[in-house]
């Protein structure tokens, strides 16, 4: 029987009693007590009929228990989808429908909201808590700790991440089993990942981030993880003295770097800090150095294809880049219009392949067509260059994307919702900078004739709508959209009026 990722992140620490979650409260789980947590979630998930290659939605808060359902999916062969806990009913019936899921595992306070819309699909909604306890774990209580490992091949499908366009609603990507391990390996190797790690996790599980980057390099190596529920200051303050590594969002950096508490002494015994999923400031990364002596090794990666780029771990972590093409993964920089390769050093958009790009978009083969070309190249939607050295630098995106605090926010998204609006012609969202989340997204309507937005009363209806991170932090009227001759709205022209809006000084 094999499995691949099941084999070689969980099976192979089958009856070690070695540290696996090191909780805050003191708690630690091993690896054998998480595996037969996992197990039984397995079991429980197999009796209430689920089959290799049904779905499994998770909107759930971070936990051992939330981690050991993706563990329990791997082993049973079925295909784990996280989503963010912010995400409210109507995103998450879209979702739900969309995957066409067969369970549903939600907190106990989302059962009510859920179980019409799982009703109306035929899913059936389990509850797991944050504190571990609810309908599943219950479930899982009496089974036992073992479980026969389904057999499935690297070329199976192991996740679905939901990532949203810039038209039109999110696209599902399928994630093979090959896909997560690959680049697992390759991370693992790369950033020198031992099983004397200790990983300070303070991520959202629910995303590529925290669930693969950082929670498959720690199993690959069979280190620990110091699993905080979220990122908090204090608490990472607290546990960094006991880590090894932590990998961030920038946000998680500029405020480390805003308490007087973060010393070069608490960060002294660390080896690596890791950045990735919005750009890191190069002045983050310099006050950064200053104050610890530590230079941030900056990646970039996306949903569809796990990491691509990497600055080096021995050598120099250049700041404001994202380093050079990981071992595996070929990239290249081509003229948006023709798809052919610029001459070295100019500024294009960034396609990738390799073991880590996805497979295509569930359900979706025009749009997989139209961004995995037929030779394997993932249109990434990111523009950049490449040095003489090699290393990769993102100037910005060709796709019209605002990400806040490492979360994706698609303008498109919001405006479709503004533009419905009692009173509003149109509107255009952008994205501003912002000191804590990098970027923010700031709502401009343009007013119907005669008429008068109320824009408290639309911000009510966007907060119903729509998860909290991507509110608008204000919405402005205008009389009218900068447009260019060819009647495109000029964001650029937005941008650059408003962006020092939330700037303090
Ligand atoms: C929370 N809020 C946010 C965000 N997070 N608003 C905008 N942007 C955000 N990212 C809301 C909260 O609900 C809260 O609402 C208010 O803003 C302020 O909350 P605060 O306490 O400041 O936020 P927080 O809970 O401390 O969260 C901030 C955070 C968190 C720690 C930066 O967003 C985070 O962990 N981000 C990481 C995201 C991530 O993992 N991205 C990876 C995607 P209220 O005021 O109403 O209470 S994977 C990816 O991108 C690719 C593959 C890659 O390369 O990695
Ligand atoms: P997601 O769709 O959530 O996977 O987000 C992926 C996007 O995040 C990429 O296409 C980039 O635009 C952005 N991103 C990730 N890492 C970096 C980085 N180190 N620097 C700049 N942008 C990044």
């Amino acid at each position: 029987m094999t499995n691949p990722l099941y084999d070689r992140l969980f099976g192979t620490h089958a009856g070690k009693e070695t540290p696996f979650l090191f909780l805050p409260d003191g708690q630690v789980i091993s690896h054998a007590g998480f595996l037969a947590l996992a197990a039984r979630l397995a079991h429980a998930a197999t009796d209430l009929g689920l089959k290799p290659g049904d779905r499994v939605a998770a909107q759930i808060e971070k936990s051992p228990e939330a981690l050991a359902l993706y563990a329990a999916c791997a082993q049973a062969g079925l295909i784990f989808l996280p989503l963010n806990t912010a995400y409210t009913a109507d995103e998450l019936s879209y979702f739900i429908e969309n995957s066409g899921a067969a369970l549903i595992v939600c907190d106990g306070r989302s059962l009510e909201m859920l179980t019409p819309i799982a009703d109306g699909l035929g899913a059936r909604v389990e509850t797991l808590n944050a504190d571990g306890t609810g309908s599943l774990t219950a479930r899982a209580a009496g089974m036992p700790d073992t479980f026969a490992t389904v057999e499935r091949s690297g070329d199976d499908l192991a996740a679905f991440l939901y990532t949203s366009g810039t038209t039109g609603r999110s696209k599902g990507a399928m994630l093979t089993q090959d896909n997560l391990l690959s680049n697992a390996e390759t991370l693992a190797r790369e950033w020198r990942f031992t099983a004397d790690d200790v990983l300070l996790h303070a991520l959202p599980i629910f995303h590529t981030h925290g669930l693969f980057v950082a929670t498959n390099i720690a199993l690959l190596t069979g280190g620990g993880m110091i699993f905080l529920p979220k990122f908090d200051l204090d608490q990472v303050i607290a546990q960094m003295p006991r880590a090894t590594a932590m990998m961030g969002v920038p946000t998680f950096y500029t405020r480390l770097l805003g308490d007087a508490r973060f010393t070069r002494e608490l960060a002294q015994h660390m080896r690596l800090f890791v950045s990735g999923s919005a750009p890191l400031l190069a002045e983050t990364h310099v006050a950064f150095e200053e104050r610890t002596g530590h230079r941030i090794l900056e990646r970039y990666g996306m949903t569809e294809t796990n990491m691509n780029t990497s600055n080096p771990y021995d050598g120099d972590r250049r700041a404001g880049t994202v380093g050079f093409p990981l071992p595996g993964v070929e990239l290249k920089v081509t003229d948006p219009e023709s798809g052919e390769p610029l001459p070295q050093g100019e500024i294009g958009q960034i396609e990738v392949r390799g073991p880590n790009v996805f497979k295509g978009y569930w359900q979706m083969p025009e749009k997989t067509a139209a961004e995995l070309r037929a030779d394997g190249f993932f249109i990434t939607g990111d523009l950049g260059f490449v040095d003489p050295d090699g290393y990769v630098t993102i100037v910005g995106r060709g796709k019209d994307l605002i990400i806040s605090g490492g979360f994706n926010i698609y303008p498109k998204e919001l405006e479709l919702l503004l533009d419905d609006q009692p009173g509003v012609l149109e509107s255009a969202v952008i994205g501003v900078p912002h000191p804590d989340f990098g970027e923010t997204p700031l709502g401009i309507l343009v007013a119907q004739p005669g008429k008068t937005p109320d824009t408290q009363a639309i911000m009510a209806q966007v907060q119903a709508s729509l998860a909290r991170f991507k509110h608008p932090r204000k919405l402005i009227v205008m009389d009218e959209l900068p447009r260019n001759t060819m009647g495109k709205v000029q964001k650029n022209i937005l941008r650059d009026q408003f962006k020092d809006m939330f700037l303090s000084g």
